[in-house]
């Protein structure tokens, strides 16, 4: 992708990457993802001009597009944030087949851990268990009292954020925000498992996201320098773009679906893949 190698190092390629999986050779593989691998199944990103939600936010009648995660916006008008929760809450989409190819790469034991900046909830509905995921965002699955910082479970929220209704804590009457991290507040604990994570993986896959989020971004750098990286993305990004690539650097251009298509074909895992989703998708269909 990024033409010939540097001296004679050979430049790796998305074969040499599948081989590697293939062989069992990579086997502790981190996937770094954004929203990017979620508007396959419908959910819009944030940046892409026109579909992006940063262009939609007009009905929110924010004072700007951010303020829709800030914190202090919240408190003031919680509102937008509820209305786009009604949007994004668990169960109103799918996952699509990059997700199953996540739960895939864990099912073989290859998965080290998945860190994703979404807040859709996808990769848990395809299967992936909790302790392989760093939500690294947070997550509507759990929920906070604003006041009295009494725990809930998301689904206590559910029908509240289905009506259109602001979820009150029964106890305090304190607002109750789903455990998504605004711009402003902490990462989870969950986060730092980055620090003994990336020293040892083996393979980092980097997909639909632009890296530009502060400090999720900065992890594509935080595997050793040996380490294979593949971006599979719309366009180069992080320290795919810097234009001092690593020859082990990987890059396969497009649109999320098809590159991952093209890897599973290499890797010869269409078949299981395909009985992973269709048997993902009959649970989906029951609930
Ligand atoms: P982003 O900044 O919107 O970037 C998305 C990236 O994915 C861009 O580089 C796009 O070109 C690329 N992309 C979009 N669609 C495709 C596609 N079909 N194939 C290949 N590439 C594609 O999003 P980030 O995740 O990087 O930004 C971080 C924010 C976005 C996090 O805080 C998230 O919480 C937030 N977000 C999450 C969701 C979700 O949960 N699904 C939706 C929108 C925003």
């Amino acid at each position: 992708m990024f033409g010939g190698g540097r001296g004679n190092v050979r430049q790796q390629t998305l074969e040499d990457i599948a081989e590697n999986i293939r062989e069992r050779k990579f086997k502790r593989i981190v996937v770094m993802a954004g929203a990017g691998i979620s508007t396959p199944s419908g959910i819009p990103d944030f940046r892409t001009p026109g579909s992006g939600l940063y262009d939609n936010l007009q009905q929110y009648n924010l004072p700007y597009a951010e303020a829709i995660f800030e914190i202090n916006y919240f408190h003031h008008n919680p509102n937008p944030f509820f209305a786009l929760a009604k949007e994004l809450y668990p169960g109103n989409y799918q996952p699509n087949l990059t997700h199953y190819f996540i739960r895939l790469l864990h099912d073989k034991g290859q998965l080290l851990r998945m860190y994703t900046q979404n807040i859709d909830g996808l990769e848990r509905m395809a299967g992936i268990p909790p302790k392989m995921l760093v939500e690294a965002h947070g997550t509507f699955a759990t929920a906070t009292c604003t006041v009295c910082r009494q725990n809930y479970k998301g689904e206590e929220l559910r029908n509240d954020i289905m009506e259109g209704t602001i979820p009150k804590c029964p106890t305090c009457k304190g607002i109750i925000k789903p455990d998504i991290v605004f711009f402003g507040e902490e990462l989870p604990q969950q986060f730092f498992t980055y620090l003994t994570d990336f020293p040892i993986a083996d393979l980092l896959i980097v997909m639909g996201t632009s890296l530009e989020v502060e400090p999720f971004a900065s992890l594509a750098g935080a595997v050793r320098g040996s380490v294979s990286r593949l971006l599979i993305n719309r366009d180069l990004v992080g320290p795919f773009a810097w234009g001092s690539q690593r020859h082990n650097d990987v890059a396969e251009l497009g649109d999320v679906v098809s590159g991952v298509k093209k890897l599973v074909e290499l890797l010869g895992w269409k078949q299981e893949l395909e009985v992973l989703m269709n048997v993902g998708g009959e649970r989906v269909m029951e609930k």
